[in-house]
């Protein structure tokens, strides 16, 4: 597998997946992004103009998609709208991403028989109980929740079908929630860690009970690595780090790296229909394919990707009074 087309590729995980094929394969990488709000083209600075290209465009867009797909050996197809709180505002660009992108993406690689890898979210599942003793596997039923999540199922469903159908060689994850450097301060990790940095304080929806199950970025992307070479045509693998932490007990780690109160946060509005919790169990991942996380100690990586965003002012800074305001009228 040495020429990879990896779509979103200049987003926060997909920037992560392109140094990783650089710093631990040989292959060469192609970059097919929109370059949307959540791009950034610093993620991707400083890697060898031999090994990673970049191509602007859109995965909706056969016209382009079809020619580059066909130059490949396999596709990762990570680009989407990302963020649920942006889907509750307006769903329609995640219609048009999720679903109609994944079906030109299909369609591409069906008729150039390429291999293909699909990037997806544990959301897909809806949610657990508080109080359930049960973790997502790859059997759970999808029940999605919003209309990101419902995208994501839907463009999931989709690679089933080209699988079975026309017996394109695909393969799904779906994983936990990402934490790491190059994550776009709309999301909730970087929102706190900047609300601080700025004098600020975290904006926690509700009650903070809700449960996230954390996986460093570097991990994931060594995930699909691993699938991607490793993994049996078909079949969706679920990825997780065993990272299982509430919102609150986030909020008071990233208070107490800064020294500040535990107490020193704003209960703001609570999401519409916001999940509970998500947990993942990866064992098919880890005793079928022998993938073990690195980076297992949530602490020590929140305190690493605190330290990034310290020393990464000018790249978000630029983003973060919009993000606010646009939260702000939602009173969150
Ligand atoms: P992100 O929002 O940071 O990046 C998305 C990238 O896709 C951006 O670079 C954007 O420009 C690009 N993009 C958007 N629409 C496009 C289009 N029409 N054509 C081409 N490029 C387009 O997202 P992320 O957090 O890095 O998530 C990447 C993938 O991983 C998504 O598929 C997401 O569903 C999945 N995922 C994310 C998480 C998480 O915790 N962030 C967890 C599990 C799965
Ligand atoms: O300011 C906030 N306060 C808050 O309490 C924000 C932005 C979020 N939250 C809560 C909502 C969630 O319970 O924090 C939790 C995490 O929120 P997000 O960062 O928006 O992530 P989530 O909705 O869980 O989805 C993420 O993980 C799965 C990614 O954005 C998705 O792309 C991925 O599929």
């Amino acid at each position: 597998m040495q020429r990879i087309l990896v779509t979103g590729g200049a987003g926060f995980i997909g920037s992560n997946f392109v140094h990783h094929l650089v710093e631990k394969t040989e292959a060469t990488v192609t970059v097919l992004d929109k370059l949307t709000y959540a791009a950034s083209r610093e993620s991707l600075a400083g890697l060898p103009d031999d090994r990673v290209r970049l191509v602007v465009g859109d995965v909706a867009d056969a016209a382009t998609v079809e020619p580059l797909v066909a130059e490949h050996d396999a596709v990762v197809h990570y680009a989407a709208e990302s963020h649920n709180d942006n889907s509750l505002r307006d769903p329609s660009p995640f219609v048009q991403t999720n679903l109609v992108g994944t079906f030109t993406l299909l369609e591409a690689v069906r008729k150039a028989g390429v291999r293909y890898h699909h990037i997806s979210t544990d959301e897909v599942y809806g949610d657990l109980e508080l109080d359930d003793p049960g973790r997502f596997t790859e059997a759970t039923p999808y029940n999605p929740s919003s209309p990101y999540s419902s995208t994501k199922a839907g463009s999931d469903l989709l690679v089933r079908a080209w699988v079975r159908s026309f017996g394109v060689r695909a393969t799904i994850s779906n994983c936990s929630n990402n934490y790491g450097p190059w994550q776009h301060v709309e999301k909730f990790i970087p929102r706190q860690i900047t609300n601080v940095i700025d004098g600020g304080r975290p904006k926690l929806y509700g009650a903070g009970q809700n449960v996230r199950d954390w996986i460093h970025a570097d991990d994931h992307s060594s995930a699909v690595w691993t699938i991607l070479t490793d993994g049996r045509i078909g079949e969706t693998y679920l990825i997780g780090a065993d990272g299982e932490l509430n919102n609150l007990d986030v909020v008071r780690m990233i208070l107490k790296h800064f020294g500040r109160p535990e107490d020193d946060f704003d209960h703001v509005n609570d999401r519409a229909g916001h999940d509970l919790r998500y947990a993942i169990d990866s064992t098919k991942l880890r005793t079928e394919l022998g993938w073990q996380p690195r980076f297992g100690d949530f602490a020590a990586g929140l305190a690493r990707t605190i330290e990034w965003y310290e020393q990464h002012r000018d790249w978000w800074a630029p983003q973060k009074s919009a993000v606010e305001a646009a939260y702000a009228a939602k009173g969150q």
